[in-house]
């Protein structure tokens, strides 16, 4: 049986924690971005893309695992795109492993320079815990001021695929989603498809999907469900956008489809002293 671990390493010269469950369940977080960069259910290969010109320098965003995006989505409002957590340090609250798992909790809280962005007084945390072949990536948010705030949120986790023309996205029939590569306009449309394939860029966001998603390859699936986190954002930047992403090699498109669990069409309003949590599980199969 393997050691179970829950242990401070250096990861692309980052402090990590990395995670193993007696299983043989594996997991490695970065203190930088509270980001998972790597997770592998027990017996199974890695499950998450990371690029292989991913940046591990505080300021840039790491290309693959799960950025944490808040308090702002995309480029919806004043902040940087996706926000600002994901490009500052966390700090660990705790770290074990037991006997059929193993979990971390990162958190983050505001400081001079959050609120020279984001007027208000925060703590956020991830809690990555791992068993078998499964992993939740929980995320918390407390006001801990004394006004109300507002933010929108995701986790943008980037799938890894053998071939992304090959895979299915299925759970989203019938679901209402806004076109994101349509900048000029608001432009939504109902999904009909049996499932949803990668041919092009793809950027939809997914109002109020139904869980369970299932990612099909052809030899095997991740089931995606989430609590707290309505929405769902599918991102494929196919070739050309592909091109132009210096952190992504030219045929990065095509080992990756970020799934990302999100609260972006009604964000999430916290009062003073309330906390708000939302939550994506992985099951590998
Ligand atoms: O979630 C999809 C998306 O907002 C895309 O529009 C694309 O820009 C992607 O995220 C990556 O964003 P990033 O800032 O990490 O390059």
């Amino acid at each position: 049986m393997p050691t179970p671990l829950a242990q401070e390493i250096d990861y692309q010269g980052l402090p990590a924690i990395q995670l193993r469950s007696p299983d043989g369940a594996e997991a490695i977080v970065l203190l930088y971005g509270g980001h998972l960069v790597s997770w592998k259910p027990a017996g199974g290969d890695e499950r998450l893309y990371m690029s292989d010109k991913a940046v591990f320098k505080p300021g840039t965003p790491v290309r693959g695992g799960v950025p944490v995006c808040f308090p702002q989505f995309g480029t919806n409002g004043p902040l940087p795109q996706h926000g600002f957590v994901r490009t500052r340090m966390w700090e660990k609250v705790a770290a074990r492993a037991g006997e059929d798992f193993a979990m971390a909790t990162l958190r983050i809280t505001d400081n001079e320079e959050t609120r020279a962005l984001w007027p208000h007084a925060f703590q956020a945390e991830i809690s990555i815990g791992i068993t078998g072949s499964r992993i939740d990536i929980e995320f918390e948010v407390e006001n801990t001021g004394e006004q109300a705030f507002e933010f929108s949120a995701a986790l943008h986790t980037y799938l890894r695929v053998k071939e992304v023309e090959e895979v299915v996205l299925e759970g989203l029939r019938g679901q209402t989603y806004r076109n994101l590569l349509n900048k000029t306009e608001v432009e939504e449309r109902v999904d009909t498809g049996v499932g949803v394939v990668i041919d092009r860029e793809t950027t939809r966001l997914y109002y109020e999907t139904e869980n369970p998603l299932l990612l099909r390859e052809t030899q095997r699936s991740i089931g995606i469900n989430t609590e707290n986190m309505p929405d769902t954002v599918v991102w494929n930047p196919w070739e050309e956008t592909c091109a132009n992403i210096s952190d992504m090699p030219a045929s990065g498109f095509r080992r990756m489809l970020c799934v990302e669990a999100a609260v972006v069409r009604n964000p999430v309003q916290v009062q003073p002293a309330q906390s708000w949590w939302g939550r994506q599980t992985l099951i590998a199969m």
